[in-house]
């Protein structure tokens, strides 16, 4: 009995950090799904509470862990319970940091790459943590003082998430003008100081594409880049999850212009295809607001930016753009069936 007493005794503890653990995990990729202000805005606010939230916790976990020591190993689950505590301030400390607005790189890696990094490397460590040492949410957990309880801890995250933004705002500090997704403002206006990014693995194409084959119904049609330079124009910002963002203005030819006449499928989609082999799945239904553009700013695109031409997809995310396009294929199937994230 009195072995078992540390496990109920902080119970509530732990299931506190684990429901606030899996709601950052879950609100961290939500992230990087949405890209719209507006839902943007709710989900990072959630994010960054769930997270922040954690060091409530800290000085009743402490309880548990001096408990815990205080067995005899034998009897203690296996632990890499150290390590998790040291990821998860390491998650945190730099979530705060690309936060307030120091997001580096240094040596080339940024804030928000060791904050990812870090958060996927806690989950699954808390997986092993958690394992052995399961704890159940029971009815009680519905009652009046649990329910309190719950309440203070939403409160006092929001709060603590609240007082950064406020000291950010007074202070000046650069996390002040951060977009709602929590990027970074990096060369509006001037294409050459924007980052060239690459998602994953991919690399620029040793040749440019000359031009952009277009399936649709079983025909294809090969548009010259000569041809994609129709005047379209639209203001939109390419916000990386990387972190950073620019708004330009983009020319080139809207994507319902160059389907026009074809053969397309109701609630069916277009994949767009890189020389690289990198393909992003769109719904038809948005063919209007997307741009096939081959400039930014009045300027050419550069090589690095997707020369000769790109994909402008207004309010998605960065990865959605896909560079060097050299080939759209209309599709039957929803633009859901694909991975949530590109794999190159
Ligand atoms: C911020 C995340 C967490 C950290 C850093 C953490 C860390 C620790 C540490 C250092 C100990 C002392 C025991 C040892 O060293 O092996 C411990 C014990 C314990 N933890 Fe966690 N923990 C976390 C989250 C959780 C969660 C989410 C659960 C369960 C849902 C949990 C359940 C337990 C239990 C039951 C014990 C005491 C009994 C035992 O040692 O087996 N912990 N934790
Ligand atoms: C263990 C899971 C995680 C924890 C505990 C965590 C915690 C945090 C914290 C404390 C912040 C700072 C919030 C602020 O000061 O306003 C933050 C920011 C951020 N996190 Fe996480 N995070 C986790 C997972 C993730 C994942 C998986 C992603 C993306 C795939 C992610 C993306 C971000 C982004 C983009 C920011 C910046 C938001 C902003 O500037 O307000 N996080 N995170
Ligand atoms: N072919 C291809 N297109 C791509 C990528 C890629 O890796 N390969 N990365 C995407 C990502 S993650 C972003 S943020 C933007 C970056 O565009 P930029 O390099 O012009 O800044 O391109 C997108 N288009
Ligand atoms: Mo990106």
């Amino acid at each position: 009995m009195a072995l078992r007493l540390p496990r109920r005794a902080g119970r509530r503890t732990n299931l506190g950090l684990l429901t606030l653990l899996v709601l950052a995990g879950a609100t961290g990729l939500l992230a990087y799904a949405v890209g719209t202000p507006g839902p943007a805005r709710v989900v990072v606010a959630v994010h960054g509470a769930a997270g922040l939230g954690l060091l409530l916790l800290v000085p009743w976990k402490t309880v548990v862990v001096r408990r815990a020591w205080r067995l005899p190993r034998s009897v203690r689950a296996p632990g890499t319970a150290v390590f998790l505590a040291v990821l998860v301030v390491l998650t945190v400390v730099s979530g705060v940091m690309h936060a307030v607005g120091a997001t580096g790189p240094w040596a080339g890696v940024t804030a928000l790459q060791v904050h990812v990094g870090a958060a996927i490397c806690t989950l699954v460590v808390l997986g092993t943590h958690v394992w052995g040492r399961r704890q159940r949410f029971r009815t009680t957990d519905l009652q009046r003082r649990a329910l309190l309880q719950t309440g203070a801890l939403g409160l006092g995250a929001a709060a603590l998430w609240g007082g950064l933004e406020g000291v950010l705002r007074l202070t000046g500090a650069p996390g002040a003008r951060r977009r709602a997704t929590g990027s970074a403002e990096r060369g509006s206006g001037d294409p050459e100081a924007m980052p060239v990014t690459q998602w994953f693995t991919d690399e620029l194409p040793a040749d440019p594409p000359r031009g952009v084959t277009v399936v649709a119904g079983g025909r294809s049609v090969v548009v010259p880049v000569a041809d994609l330079d129709r005047g379209d124009r639209v203001r939109a910002v390419l916000d990386c999850t990387g972190g950073w963002y620019a708004e330009q203005e983009w020319s080139g030819v809207r994507l319902d212009r160059l389907l026009a006449g074809l053969d397309l499928p109701d609630g069916g989609s277009v994949d767009v295809v890189s020389a690289t082999g990198y393909t992003r799945r769109l719904p038809l239904a948005d063919a209007a607001h997307l741009l096939l553009a081959t400039s930014a700013a009045g300027t050419a695109l550069s090589a690095g930016h997707g020369a000769p031409v790109r994909l402008v997809a207004p309010g998605r995310r960065g990865f959605w753009w896909v560079k060097w396009v050299v080939r759209l294929e209309v599709v039957d199937a929803p633009w859901w069936v694909q991975s949530p994230f590109p794999l190159q």
